[in-house]
């Protein structure tokens, strides 16, 4: 089995859960036998060195360019399954591995959990960009009615700099209905150096959402055209 492994906070403790159970471990269930053959594609610097210490074979998209499943967090998610993602900075290749998967499951905790995208999520929508060409995008993010920032490092002078050498803005275009995602998606995405957003739209089958009581809440893409018998998520079984 091929896995898309994402990014950020939620995604360590799956990694680490999936190292513990291919080590066979008690607490984990046990379980390694089954997972023998795994092997995992990271979306992340963050998520390929976690992997690389917890003894995970590891490929990339050259070598596996079909995923039999993508697993990673968000920052939010909409009743349609709309993400905003990038909070951590990795959504360009953290979209590549959903796309190439044929599933997309979100694992989130129960704040990600909205109405429409910008309404719980307060830091705008990632947009990762060539470096030259971050000025132009926010007056252009300007000029849409957003409100664009530069995103800036904490541990270091100056700016974010991605795992592919780019900047982020972050665009906050405030509360955006479930059926405006995939058009705003496209628009940033058409502006010149502007690499991938952190919009996800309609990729995700199924969201996982850990509730604070210690429970799990489930929602499923709502089913559409194309999809197969039983909606989306019935590939998941
Ligand atoms: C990384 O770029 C992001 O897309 C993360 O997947 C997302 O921000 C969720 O991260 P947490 O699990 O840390 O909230």
């Amino acid at each position: 089995m091929t896995v898309g492994i994402g990014s950020g906070s939620t995604i360590v403790y799956a990694i680490a859960h999936l190292v513990e159970r291919l080590r066979g471990g008690a607490a984990a269930g046990g379980g390694g036998e089954a997972l023998r053959d795994i092997r995992c594609v990271p979306t992340s610097f963050q998520a390929k060195q976690l992997l690389q210490e917890g003894g995970v074979p590891i490929v990339d998209l050259s070598v596996a360019p079909v995923l039999d499943v993508a697993i990673d967090g968000a920052d939010e998610v909409d009743g349609e399954l709309n993400c905003i993602k990038g909070g951590g900075g990795c959504h360009t290749q953290e979209k590549m591995v959903a796309a190439a998967a044929r599933v997309f499951v979100v694992v989130a905790d129960f704040r990600k959990r909205s109405r429409a995208l910008g309404t719980e999520w307060r830091k705008g929508v990632p947009l990762e960009g060539l470096p030259m060409a971050y000025v132009p995008v926010m007056r252009a993010v300007t000029a849409m009615g957003g409100k664009p920032v530069l995103r800036m490092a904490v541990a270091k002078a100056g700016p974010v700099v991605t795992d592919n050498g780019n900047f982020i803005v972050d665009a906050d275009f405030g509360a955006v209905e479930p059926a405006a995602v995939a058009p705003l998606h496209a628009r940033c995405k058409l502006l010149p150096g502007v690499l991938e957003t952190g919009l996800f739209p309609g990729m995700a089958v199924r969201a996982y959402f850990g509730c604070e009581d210690g429970s799990v809440e489930v929602w499923d893409r709502p089913a559409r055209k194309g999809d197969e018998a039983g909606g989306a998520a019935a590939a998941l079984k």
